[in-house]
């Protein structure tokens, strides 16, 4: 089951500068052809990179990083993970560090860091620094089955350019469902994101995954740097004409949620409201 959504085109540049704090594994290579026109740090080519924004993750992500890596070594396909970490202070990184030294490589995971905070800036910092075919990301908390990767290398393989996971498309499920308040709050963030992004049922699930070339255009125009930053990128997608897959998945509410309602939620609603009054319909 799938929705496939179409809209007309729009791209600007910006001008902010990613910057890393610590990698392993990356070497900075000079890029001419970099959108943001600047030195670009890349890793290694892969037919899949996997972003996972983490911060204060030390719980959540050794769990998560052994899941993935194991599913993705099984695959046809090759794969490398990248971890962004916004300065947690909890030892997120020693997370990471460790995980590359318990592996064989097959499946390599480098750490990244991003100097500006939010999850959005997270996963745009990583996603313009990769130069693997097909890029996206999921959370920390594998909220949706890692085991979902396989549809969306079907649809990516077939052709599709943006794909994303949706836990409002006829055959989605949650299997932990969140709490009443959260999802009320979704709700209502749902009706004033469908403003904006045309006919999507689910803007918010953390599983996106994309042709890279297509998302790099769109991504280059997007401000947003919290948890409202997908409404954008879908935005400035659909802008483009990109035609957006969803596909319904499995998801699990994790209690430890790094999502704060009060600070996340106004957040989020602000950066929405913002992006309605602008006139390009989606820059905040
Ligand atoms: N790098 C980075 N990651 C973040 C930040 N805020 C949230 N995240 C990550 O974004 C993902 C989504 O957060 P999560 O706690 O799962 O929120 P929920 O799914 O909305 O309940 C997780 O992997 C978090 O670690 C941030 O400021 N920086
Ligand atoms: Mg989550």
């Amino acid at each position: 089951m799938r929705n496939t959504v179409h809209a007309g085109p729009a791209v600007r540049s910006a001008s902010d500068r990613p910057v890393i704090i610590h990698s392993l594994g990356v070497r900075p290579v000079r890029s001419p052809h970099h959108p943001l026109g600047m030195p670009a740090y890349s890793r290694p080519v892969a037919d899949l990179e996997v972003a996972i924004p983490a911060y204060n993750e030390v719980t959540r992500l050794p769990q998560t990083l052994w899941c993935t890596v194991e599913y993705l070594r099984r695959q046809p396909w090759s794969s490398r993970v990248v971890v962004v970490d916004n300065g947690s202070c909890d030892g997120t990184a020693d997370v990471v560090r460790a995980h590359t030294r318990r592996t064989d490589g097959r499946v390599p995971v480098d750490l990244v860091g991003c100097a500006r905070p939010g999850k959005g800036a997270a996963v745009r910092r990583a996603l313009l620094s990769s130069r693997s075919r097909f890029v996206g990301f999921f959370d920390a908390d594998l909220a949706t089955p890692v085991e979902t990767l396989a549809t969306v290398m079907e649809h990516l393989e077939d052709g599709a350019q943006a794909v994303i996971g949706s836990r409002y498309t006829a055959g989605a499920r949650f299997v932990h469902a969140q709490p009443a308040a959260r999802r009320l709050g979704g709700a209502a963030f749902r009706l004033m994101a469908r403003s904006l992004v045309k006919g999507v049922d689910d803007t918010q699930c953390g599983f996106k995954f994309f042709e890279r070339h297509t998302v790099t255009h769109a991504l280059v125009t997007c401000r947003t740097t919290g948890f409202a930053f997908d409404v954008e990128l879908l935005c400035q997608l659909q802008r483009a004409g990109v035609a957006i897959v969803e596909i319904p998945v499995a998801w699990s509410h994790a209690d430890e949620s790094s999502f704060s309602p009060w600070r996340d939620g106004l957040a989020s609603f602000s950066a929405v409201r913002r992006m309605q009054r602008s006139t390009t319909g989606c820059a905040s």
